[in-house]
């Protein structure tokens, strides 16, 4: 990737206007503020049903300058497969056509219009800010939510089963760009999506968004919460850029690094409430055997 964004030269251009209807220290008013700086003025943007929606409002109150299309649950990649057709019909190839949707809309609800979309090659980029939860609808579990998370429709034990590894099934189609971010990079997030802008066909990026009113802790401490789960290894940063995986920002320093353990992370959200000590500690040892094998990877490839 180019040289690394610092704050110092962020572009100030801003396409969010002042004030929106997301809560007060939603992650995903950061993601959208710089996901749209990276994006650029040329950007149709496409999105379904979510906590997204609300934020950008409608027209004519709307907070975002850019055009988007509002579209069922579904269809996400689809209906931004037919905005990318209407654009080729009129020669306006270069206008970025961006899906944006949340976790339940990508590894749910929309997983297989955006599998096409990638087995098909289309030429877009699809954003996913995972929230870990639908959160718009009064926090239902998700396909992402993770493992022993309360939600309304995981009470008293939480969720039993793994979170979706979305990236990774997007990546087994082979595609030549996958990466993860989280909100509390934005610099980060901002030079994967100027990445994902020099190459054509479809690129994938998923984006840990951490959510107050949903996993239960004060909007004041968003950031710190969406890099405590970098830190203790629980979200990692990479990309997978024509098949090679690499650790990137935060992630990427920690390799070969003592990590915080996975329990700083759980104590900050009430949502991890139910959680036993078997449990923090199974999920202790999944991180370290995950971290591990990123160990043994790059050890390898540096010839160790
Ligand atoms: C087909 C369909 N089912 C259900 C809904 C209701 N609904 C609107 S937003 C939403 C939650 C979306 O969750 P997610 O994609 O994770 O985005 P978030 O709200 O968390 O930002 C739901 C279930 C709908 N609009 N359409
Ligand atoms: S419910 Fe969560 S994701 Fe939705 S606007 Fe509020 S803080 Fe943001
Ligand atoms: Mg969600």
């Amino acid at each position: 990737m180019a040289e690394q964004t610092t704050i110092l030269n962020l572009t100030d251009e801003e396409f969010v206007h002042p004030g929106n209807r997301a809560c007060s220290g939603c992650g995903l008013s950061i993601v959208y503020r710089v996901g749209l700086k990276a994006l650029g003025r040329d950007t149709i943007l496409v999105v379904p049903p979510s906590c997204l929606t609300v934020l950008q409002g409608l027209y004519p109150i709307a907070a975002t300058q850019l055009p988007c299309l509002n579209v069922t649950f579904a269809s996400t990649a689809a209906a931004a497969t037919g905005v990318l057709g209407a654009l080729r019909a009129q020669g306006r190839e270069k206008t970025t056509v961006a899906a944006w949707a949340g976790d339940g809309g990508t590894s749910d609800i929309g997983l297989q219009a955006l599998s096409g979309a990638c087995e098909r090659g289309e030429d877009l980029i699809y954003l996913c800010y995972d929230n870990e939860a639908y959160m718009n609808t009064g926090v239902q579990r998700s396909g992402t939510t993770p493992r022993h998370v309360i939600t309304t429709t995981t009470p008293i034990t939480g969720k039993h089963q793994k979170k979706k590894d979305v990236p990774a099934i997007i990546a087994a189609h082979g595609i030549d760009f996958v990466a993860t971010a989280s909100a509390a990079y934005p610099l980060d997030l901002f030079d994967k999506i100027k990445a994902a802008k020099q190459i054509s066909g479809p690129r994938y990026l998923h984006i840990h968004t951490p959510c107050p009113a949903g996993w239960g802790f004060s909007s004041r401490y968003s950031v710190k919460i969406g890099r405590l789960a970098v830190e203790t290894g629980l979200f990692d940063l990479y990309v997978i850029e024509n098949g090679q995986f690499r650790l990137t920002g935060q992630s990427q320093k920690m390799l070969g690094k003592k990590r915080l353990p996975v329990i700083a992370y759980f104590k900050t959200q009430s949502r991890f409430r139910g959680m036993t000590e078997d449990q923090v500690a199974q999920i202790q040892s999944e991180v370290d055997a995950k971290w591990a094998g990123y160990e043994k990877m790059m050890g390898e490839e540096a010839g160790c």
